[in-house]
């Protein structure tokens, strides 16, 4: 049903957040267990679960246009690789949704997660990122992170599984 045409945006980028460095200044995270940090992250992970909490769409596609004639768009986003990915239900005519929706995947290389805009036959591309798996182990078990791109956005969670 779905055409999720891979946009490729951004991969590798947003490699930020989660590190609280609490002393060494290294790259290293994971389980240095010091204390008044928020370390977060895995090393060695592929099984992920990745949550959709929420998303907002920009008012109107990059054209000008209207997502859908005279109103806003439905929106549901896809999360996973190409082989193994799931959808969340649709919220129709709005431009921002909580979802908190996951689907759990091994990535072996990168996975995505997708806005769209449900339609009857084609559905619209909103916005989306490729999510390397570099990415997933550097924001896993990190809490809520926002990807945005103009006035859109995805705030998704990522867990291991
Ligand atoms: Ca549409
Ligand atoms: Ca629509």
């Amino acid at each position: 049903m779905l055409f999720i045409h891979r946009i490729l945006l951004f991969s590798g980028l947003f490699m930020v957040g989660c590190f609280s460095s609490s002393g060494g200044g290294s790259d290293s995270w994971g389980d240095t267990g010091d204390a008044g940090g928020s370390l977060c992250g895995s090393e060695t992970a592929t099984a992920f679960r990745i949550t959709a909490i929420s998303a907002t769409a920009p008012e109107r596609q990059s054209d000008g246009a209207d997502w859908d004639v005279g109103s806003y768009p439905d929106l549901f986003v896809c999360m996973g690789t190409d082989d193994d990915y799931a959808c969340t239900q649709t919220a129709s005519d709005t431009l921002s949704a909580t979802f908190n929706s996951y689907h759990d995947v091994t990535v072996l290389d990168e996975g995505f997660i997708q806005l769209w805009d449900e339609d009857l036959t084609d559905h619209d591309f909103i916005l989306g990122w490729n999510l390397a798996l570099s990415w997933l182990r550097l924001n896993a078990e990190c809490g809520q992170v926002p990807l945005m791109e103009g006035d859109g956005s995805i705030v998704l969670e990522v867990n291991v599984i």
